[in-house]
């Protein structure tokens, strides 16, 4: 009998328990949870390379870990998908929308929705062009041209002796997103300095490692003399190294490669001495938009930028971080 009721007790609990985490989130009236837990949309960019693995892994442990219901969804690199998924969790009236915007432009229209249903938005990794700044709370993430900056001057440095032309080929991410115009302009202007340095072919290889195999492919073909490979990602590097090897060519040393990320398979292959340098990239946003979160949702006011901190590896340092290496 007695085991009876506190079974029937540990049912109604439960019960009570999953309608308070529907928070605001399940079409409750006013959106905002009146029992302080908080649902959060999130639009992901898609699941391209390791560095978006490692992101919604941290996003979503960091969730649960915060006692946030998320809602999450992959929009396969595709902007229509997330502005539909956007228009969804304004109709959801979830307390919070974050997402990372696959490229830049085009956002003004669902954020003015999302602003006018008074859901606060983060941005989150990628930034959006839109002139108006009060569409959007804040804008979590890296410095990009800052990035670039950092492939380009580790390259100037390389060649520093070499009177010879420097061949460059540039394996650019997804076109239009903010990581692939930013690497690519503050790699430009650090190299720009000397005339030396050519950029004798650069072309998209959408963040993906196939993509960047193809692509390298091509230019492997077309242009016989190739220095050095500029890859906007580890996977899309990855890739390219691939095509090195199987035109003969050896990585690293007949073509020096600079990526960007420093995700764990990019680490190996610097290790391995394939990768001549890697500019770091945290995907590690989790926790950290999950404080500007609450924030935002409480009204409290939040910083209009916040950077990530970063750093850069050479292969000798690739060999020491390797093993505590989280992602
Ligand atoms: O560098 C790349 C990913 O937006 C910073 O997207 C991110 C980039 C990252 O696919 O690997």
């Amino acid at each position: 009998m007695f085991k009876r009721i506190s079974a029937l007790l540990l049912a109604g609990a439960v019960t009570m328990t999953m309608a308070g985490c529907g928070g605001g989130g399940d079409g409750g009236p006013g959106g905002s949870a009146d029992d302080g837990k908080i649902t959060m949309g999130f639009s992901q960019v898609g699941a391209e390379s390791g560095w978006r693995t490692a992101n919604t892994k941290s996003v979503q442990g960091a969730a649960a870990a915060a006692g946030v219901t998320l809602k999450f969804s992959d929009a396969q690199q595709k902007q229509e998908n997330q502005i539909k998924a956007i228009r969804s969790y304004i109709q959801q009236k979830v307390d919070v929308i974050a997402f990372s915007p696959v490229v830049e432009s085009g956002w003004d229209t669902v954020l003015k929705e999302a602003k006018n249903a008074s859901i606060p938005v983060i941005l989150t990794d990628r930034a959006v062009d839109s002139a108006d700044t009060s569409l959007y709370k804040t804008f979590l993430g890296s410095d990009f041209v800052e990035e670039g900056r950092k492939a380009g001057t580790w390259l100037t440095e390389e060649f520093k002796d070499s009177k010879d032309p420097v061949n460059i080929v540039e394996l650019q991410g997804t076109t239009g997103s903010a990581p692939a115009n930013d690497r690519k302009a503050g790699f430009a202007e650090v190299i720009g300095a000397d005339p030396k340095f050519k950029v004798i072919a650069s072309q998209t290889g959408d963040f993906t490692r196939a993509k960047g195999k193809e692509v390298m492919e091509a230019f492997l073909k077309a242009n016989p003399d190739i220095d050095v490979l500029y890859a906007h990602n580890d996977d899309m590097g990855l890739g390219a190294i691939e095509a090195i090897e199987g035109a003969g060519k050896v990585p690293g040393k007949d073509i020096k490669i600079i990526t960007i990320d420093a995700v764990k398979d990019g680490m190996q292959a610097l290790a391995d001495g394939k990768i001549s340098y890697i500019v770091e990239c945290s995907p590690l946003l989790g926790p950290q938009l999950m404080d500007l979160a609450a924030k935002a949702v409480k009204g409290e006011s939040i910083p209009a930028r916040v950077v990530t901190e970063e750093t850069t590896f050479t292969q000798e340092q690739a060999k020491e971080a390797l093993p505590s290496r989280q992602y």
